[in-house]
């Protein structure tokens, strides 16, 4: 397969003040461009990878402990979705049905976001933090990098990049901050929803 940049779902400036236009701009067209690049050189047409889908590919890369793919393919799996975790006006208490359920069982959304921001907090140096199905229930996880948790057997349904590229602009050195004002004013739970029945 040809790997190929998507567009950004909403403008540059729509995710301000939480997220600026200048981040936007490097984030997505410098550096997700970037995996998309490497990744067509590692991974697309005339390589191994040849032929399976994205989810595989992270998968086997993972398995054969490809590190240049799970580097770039990893990272572009997780900035296609990453772009569409976030919307204007996110965040909130108000939650889709099936997420409602999850995030009840796991202990409510106050420990969700708790244990998420902690997470990322955790993560040291470059990662994403991750709310995954695993055994039909909600887990919060952390990866270093370019990894994501279909690397580790679980389903990812909201990952928050927390490399610096993501928030130094912003936020400067103040991850904590990054990861709170991300989860209260940016995420898309209706893409969270998606993701966990299988919609994308
Ligand atoms: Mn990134």
């Amino acid at each position: 397969m040809t790997f190929k940049l998507p567009a950004l779902p909403y403008a540059y400036d729509a995710l301000a003040p939480h997220m600026s236009a200048e981040t936007l701009e490097y984030h997505h067209d410098k550096h997700h461009q970037a995996y998309v690049d490497q990744g067509n050189k590692l991974a697309g047409a005339g390589t191994k990878y040849e032929g399976k889908s994205i989810e595989d590919i992270c998968k086997a890369a993972f398995d054969a402990k490809d590190q240049p793919v799970i580097n770039n393919i990893g990272q572009h799996f997780n900035h296609m979705h990453f772009w569409n975790w976030m919307k204007k006006d996110g965040g909130g208490s108000k939650l889709p049905g099936s997420i409602e359920k999850l995030v009840a069982d796991y202990g409510g959304l106050e420990k969700v976001r708790a244990d998420f921001i902690e997470a990322g907090k955790g993560q040291f140096g470059s990662g994403w933090a991750w709310l995954t199905i695993k055994d039909g229930r909600l887990a919060v996880a952390k990866t270093p990098n370019g990894e994501n948790p279909l690397m580790h057997g679980a389903s990812p349904i909201l990952g928050c990049d927390v490399w610096e590229h993501s928030y130094y602009i912003d936020y400067r050195n103040q991850r904590p901050k990054y990861l709170e004002t991300w989860f209260d004013n940016l995420i898309n739970w209706e893409y969270v929803e998606a993701m966990a029945s299988g919609k994308v």
